[in-house]
């Protein structure tokens, strides 16, 4: 999905602020038409922002449903003729739209985009009340999935089997948007290193195509080309580089004889990504992550999207020498994608598929004592959802240059055999919406080599890993020791390139012991070197990203106090003594020279 400009032909003004809110107690707010007049009650609300902990009421923060948005727009008078929607960032998990009282649309998967076309129920001009219902239920046939139960007293209580707070809400800018009925639907842009551009263009039959490619840098048109299908050449191009960026622009036309009817400006770099043996290269080189798993999860805010926020945390990724991230567990919002296109951060793009795995919960062992891939759990409609997550995910991200991979799962049950023929239409479908980048996924701790039936139909091998936390906890000596072994055999069974995506053990920050005690930052550094050790003495492990870049909030469990520890910074960003280790670690790595940001060009 294109991402909504303001251009020549395109407007875009934005939602966000205050909305009326109500919260459907009884869930029968859609019947009751609450979109057919102004909610009921005072409450508002910020967009973009998690409802949960914005209110001081646990009836509030624990309801599980419906949540009513609503505010009053005003259609810019000047955009008569013209077609008018509302583009949503995200809304978590589900949503109904209505202008008026009419239904405009729904969309289900609580991370990526979505637009709702609300021409035929508007006036240039005038006011209209859009009312949105989010749906923040997780069932079998969602992705992530979950189930919701009833207690005896009649309270409903949602349940899922992944490590982070269920936060519900507009999470994102919401967008009124204005562009011409007839205008550019999509277009995919791929490059190569010579400065070959070569574009796919949607748009409606009749209209011709015109491209000019143009230097963000300098504004300079640079390449110029005819046609909805075709290729020009950058002389001498500005590749994309970790740690750099290097941004253009291809600038589409359309064009009805003379008339112009539509320009759209799709950013993208000029870059390659490709495995070879045990080595991911970027432009033809060898390229080591440091970085991190993330989370969009923040103090009041949630995992509503925050410019300020956002910038704090790119520049504790760049102190700290991280040239990377992987978008752990789910989409993030565009505004972090852009900026990671802009400053050459190079990012594992993760779909919402967390908690596929029935031998675990919250992160940890609690096998419920069901199958994973059965009527009841994981099925049809589960992996007809996880195929339209992947489809979106390709559409909105496919032209950035900072995504170099794409990881369809997270920690999926990677041993029960069906596993496999839950996981090979998928992969295949990735490979079809996108033959450029590579494919992989996570894989957890109890699917060794030996054990996952599915790493071989990946290109990548991307490993969680634990030991001297879940496993040989506070025996470091041991778990060098098992951690070596398992490599080992990865490293002879697959021969293609490692990347350990989480590593980590939970820590308080101010707890301090001389013995090797868990908890303790002492502990964290300590766990840390250990696994520096083992991924330094294997060729084939082309990176490390510690888990987690912050402490983030979960659900409420025996295993987490007041959310997960392993940040290496705290939930509010101060530095735990473990940020200052994988600061020395990464600023002084040869091999992750390639990517690093230096902060001197600031
Ligand atoms: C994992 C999961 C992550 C958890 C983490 C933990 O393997 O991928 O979502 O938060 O472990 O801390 O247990």
């Amino acid at each position: 999905m294109l991402t909504a400009i303001d251009t020549p032909t395109r407007e875009v003004r934005s939602l966000d602020g205050l909305w009326r809110f109500a919260v459907d107690h009884d869930n029968d707010g859609v019947e009751r038409r609450l979109f057919a007049d102004t909610l009921p009650g005072t409450r508002e609300v910020a967009v973009p922002a998690s409802v949960n902990d914005l209110f001081a009421d646990e009836n509030v923060r624990n309801h599980v449903g419906y949540w009513f948005y609503q505010r009053t727009v005003r259609v810019p008078r000047g955009w008569d003729g013209e077609q008018i929607l509302v583009r949503f960032g995200s809304a978590t998990h589900h949503a109904i739209v209505w202008a008026g009282d009419v239904e405009v649309g729904r969309h289900s998967g609580g991370y990526l985009p979505f637009e709702v076309d609300v021409t035929d129920h508007v006036t240039a001009g005038e006011e209209f009340r859009l009312t949105v219902a989010v749906d923040n239920r997780l069932d079998k046939t969602c992705i992530p999935p979950g189930w919701v139960t009833q207690t005896p007293d009649g309270r409903r209580q949602q349940h899922y089997l992944h490590d982070f707070y269920n936060y519900t809400g507009l999470h994102r800018s919401v967008e009124l948007v204005a562009r011409p009925r007839r205008h550019v639907e999509d277009v995919t842009v791929t490059t190569e290193l010579d400065g070959t551009v070569t574009w796919d263009v949607t748009a409606p039959e009749g209209l011709t195509v015109s491209i000019a490619v143009v230097d963000k840098q300098t504004g300079e048109t640079v390449a110029r080309g005819e046609g909805a299908r075709g290729s020009a050449t950058i002389d001498n191009p500005t590749l994309w580089t970790p740690g750099v960026g290097g941004m253009y622009d291809l600038e589409i036309t359309l064009r009805d004889d003379a008339a112009v009817v539509d320009v759209y400006l799709q950013p993208f770099g000029v870059r390659t990504v490709r495995v070879d043996g045990h080595r991911l290269l970027i432009n033809d080189k060898p390229f080591y992550f440091t970085g991190f798993g993330m989370h969009e999860d923040h103090e009041t805010l949630g995992k509503g999207h925050s410019d300020a926020h956002m910038i704090q945390d790119f520049e504790l990724l760049s102190w700290i020498g991280a040239n990377s991230l992987r978008t752990s567990h789910y989409p993030y919002s565009e505004q972090i994608m852009d900026y990671c296109d802009a400053h050459g951060i190079v990012v594992i793009d993760e779909t919402p598929a967390v908690g596929l795995n029935w031998m675990m919960s919250g992160g940890i062992l609690d096998s419920d004592g069901g199958t994973t891939y059965s009527a009841e759990n994981v099925n049809d409609k589960t992996q007809a959802s996880h195929a339209r997550e992947i489809r979106e995910l390709i559409a909105r991200d496919k032209n950035r240059p900072s995504v170099v991979i794409w990881s369809i799962a997270n920690e999926p049950d990677s041993v029960d055999p069906e596993a496999r023929t839950y996981f090979e239409p998928l992969v295949e479908l990735a490979r079809e919406c996108d033959p450029t980048r590579p494919v992989g996924f996570v894989n957890v701790m109890m699917a060794p080599h030996d054990k996952c039936v599915i790493s071989d139909l990946f290109d990548v091998i991307m490993l969680n890993r634990y030991y001297g936390w879940y496993f040989q906890s506070g025996d470091l000596a041991s778990a060098e020791a098992l951690f070596t072994e398992e490599l080992q055999g990865w490293v002879d069974r697959y021969g293609k390139p490692i990347i350990i995506t989480e590593y980590g053990a939970d820590t308080v920050a101010g707890l301090h012991s001389i013995y090797h005690q868990p908890f303790t930052e002492d502990y964290q550094v300590e766990y840390l070197a250990m696994n520096s050790r083992v991924f330094d003495s294997f060729d084939a492990v082309i990176g490390e990203q510690m888990w987690n870049f912050a402490d983030f909030q979960t659900k409420y469990g025996f295993a987490r106090v007041d959310g997960n520890k392993k940040g290496a910074f705290t939930r509010d960003r101060r530095p735990k003594a473990a940020a200052r280790y994988l600061r020395d670690r990464w600023l002084g790595m040869d091999s992750a020279a390639y990517g690093r940001r230096d902060p001197l060009a600031d």
